[in-house]
């Protein structure tokens, strides 16, 4: 007997009850969120086809050359946000100061922020690899009126409300949480829809699987280098396999079904570590911790730093209970 399985706009209407401040406008947010996916998975999937692949010629804050795609999800999602004067500011790793929304009023009076990788993992792009859209969503602090950065936007990731992520990958996946678990939901192309396929996801206890990326083992602190060792030591669970696609999302997405550790130290290269705190760590983070993961910088539970800029980065460790426990021990001792 086929399930009708539900379709995300179903599943909001639902269980919008159990959304902190259920006013229905954290629903409205999530929809518009869907609907900037449904336009970026488009795009992503006739990359390959059409004057969108390659250098859009800028360069984001990071650094970082920006392909076209990063530059059109960017404004997708961005634009998708503006239109339901609910959020009165976005943070994206695309642009070097947070964006304030205004409402049809022309006021700031959204009652949330948003922070957002619109396209993490888009050096993948051109090589037909699977990228993702990482978001992050809080309550803002202030009243009303234009955000104001250190009290909107510099909360810890504790404070998250909902968080989520779009992986373009064989098919197009929206997870996400609103603190009430992890649910998966497959788009099917065809209809434009989003169906309920993965509920309630949780890590595996145990998994046998590392992520990290072994090039810049040399780099690498001691403890964690002593980590990646126990897992290729030949012992009765072990060698674990080592899986690393070099795109967060995806690295995370299969670990958190499969089971297993992601791993992005802060290095001698990399002294901060790589991956951004607001809006790569947090919400992958707030999705690990909801999923019974453990998500922590190596030093206390991620989710806990207080941030002090909106683009900071920061050592990153992600998965399974047991594998995140053992990774604790080498670092502790
Ligand atoms: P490296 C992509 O740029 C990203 O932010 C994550 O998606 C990914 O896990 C990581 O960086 C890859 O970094 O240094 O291994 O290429």
């Amino acid at each position: 007997m086929s399930h009708q399985k539900s379709t995300l706009g179903e599943f909001i209407i639902k269980n919008q009850s159990s959304f902190p401040y259920s006013s229905g406008e954290l629903s409205s947010l999530l929809n518009a969120l869907r609907l900037a996916a449904k336009v970026v998975n488009h795009e992503v999937n006739k990359a390959g086809l059409v004057d969108i692949f390659g250098d859009s010629g800028d360069v984001n804050v990071q650094g970082e050359h920006q392909q076209k795609l990063d530059v059109f999800a960017n404004k997708t999602f961005i634009q998708s946000l503006k239109n339901r004067d609910i959020v009165c500011g976005i943070v994206s790793e695309e642009n070097d100061e947070f964006i304030t929304i205004e409402g049809q009023d022309k006021k700031s009076n959204g009652k949330y922020v948003v922070l957002m990788d619109p396209l993490d993992g888009s050096s993948n792009i051109d090589v037909n690899v699977s990228v993702g859209t990482i978001f992050s969503i809080f309550r803002r602090i202030t009243p009303q009126g234009t955000p104001v950065e250190a009290k909107d936007f510099l909360q810890p990731g504790r404070k998250q409300v909902a968080a989520g992520y779009v992986v373009y990958g064989t098919s197009t996946m929206l997870v996400y949480t609103t603190g009430d678990g992890v649910n998966g939901f497959t788009l099917n192309p065809a209809i434009g829809s989003f169906y309920l396929s993965h509920p309630d996801m949780k890590f595996p206890k145990k998994g046998n699987i590392y992520s990290v990326n072994e090039g810049n083992y040399g780099h690498f602190p001691e403890p964690v280098k002593k980590y990646i060792k126990y897992c290729q030591q030949v012992e009765e669970d072990r060698p674990y396999s080592h899986r690393y696609i070099g795109s967060l999302v995806s690295d995370f997405h299969r670990n958190m079904i499969k089971g297993g550790i992601y791993l992005y130290p802060n290095s001698t290269v990399n002294k901060e570590g790589k991956l951004r705190l607001l809006y790569e760590c947090n919400p992958i983070a707030f999705l690990t911790e909801q999923a019974d993961g453990i998500a922590t910088n190596g030093q206390q539970d991620i989710m806990d730093v207080i941030p002090t800029d909106i683009h900071e980065r920061a050592a990153f460790y992600c998965g399974s209970s047991s594998m995140i426990k053992k990774l604790q021990e080498f670092i502790e001792n």
